[in-house]
């Protein structure tokens, strides 16, 4: 379980191999609290802007909903603080490191509140299809995330296979439909994150998590994924892009259905 861990000289290595690795205190507890007053800020007064993600009134996630693409928001305290933090050299560095040069495809904020529902196993280039290459995830831990609060479980090598097309997932475990039954072999870990790690993920890594199982801790998490420079197509819903001096690119849309096919696939995010 120590794969996860590593330090910047070896990243790259690690993430080729893993698919996932993880930085400790890329945010210092000051940045961590200004995110989170922030967004719990925006959910209390009013969270309309929420996705739309067909949740019932009596669920917990119906009053705090995820929040996706808040960095194009401009006219939001949130919307400003996610599009900085989204292109801060501290979480794109380490991206650039990793991949090359990147740019950023998508922001979401979780709240996952105690006893809120997880998101089955899944792959993010199946939603963003990002091709020739796939999308990279950068997962900010905004709460301490473990098994108890619904931290992410993560399926360390899983990238290195083609997308693999989900079956339905269990509704008392998941908010999301679709869930990916895994190969033979591969098996799901625990990550645990103090608030301001950072994990980095591949697009074909399989990764989800359970519920919230807690009485009374949050488990937020800001959520960014990039794209390289030189991706030639982009589901639509993540046009446009943002290239790191903060102007917008818009590249080739995908047909809808992508690897799996039209019928199966929600409109997008994942
Ligand atoms: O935070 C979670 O529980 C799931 C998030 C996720 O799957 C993602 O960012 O791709």
């Amino acid at each position: 379980m120590s794969i996860i861990t590593t330090s910047e000289p070896g990243l790259a290595a690690d993430y080729e191999q893993h698919g996932v690795v993880q930085l400790r205190a890329l945010l210092s507890p000051a940045e961590v609290a200004e995110i989170r007053d922030v967004f719990m800020e925006q959910v209390d007064r009013d969270r309309s802007i929420g996705h739309d993600d067909s949740i019932p009134d009596d669920d917990v996630l119906a009053r705090y909903p995820r929040f996706v693409h808040p960095h194009r928001r401009s006219d939001l305290a949130i919307g400003r603080l996610a599009r900085r933090w989204m292109l801060d050299p501290r979480i794109v560095g380490p991206v650039i490191d990793m991949v090359g040069p990147v740019h950023a495809a998508q922001s979401m904020f979780y709240f996952k509140p105690p006893t809120a529902r997880g998101q089955a196993l899944h792959q993010d280039n199946i939603f963003l299809q990002a091709h020739p290459e796939t999308c990279i995830a950068a997962w900010v831990a905004i709460d301490d995330c473990d098994a108890e609060n619904g931290g992410l479980k993560v399926v360390p090598g899983s990238h290195r296979y083609e997308i693999v097309c989900p079956d339905e997932a269990d509704p008392e475990e998941s908010f999301t439909s679709t869930e990916i039954t895994l190969p033979d072999g591969f098996s799901t870990q625990q990550t645990e994150l103090a608030a301001g790690d950072v994990l980095f993920f591949h697009g074909s890594m399989v990764h989800g998590s359970g519920p919230n199982r807690s009485q009374d801790r949050f488990r937020r998490s800001l959520i960014f994924h990039y794209v390289p420079v030189d991706s030639t197509e982009i589901s639509k819903f993540y046009n446009p892009l943002l290239r790191l001096d903060g102007t917008e690119v818009a590249i080739a849309e995908t047909a809808d259905g992508g690897a799996c096919g039209d019928g199966w696939m929600p409109a997008a995010p994942h």
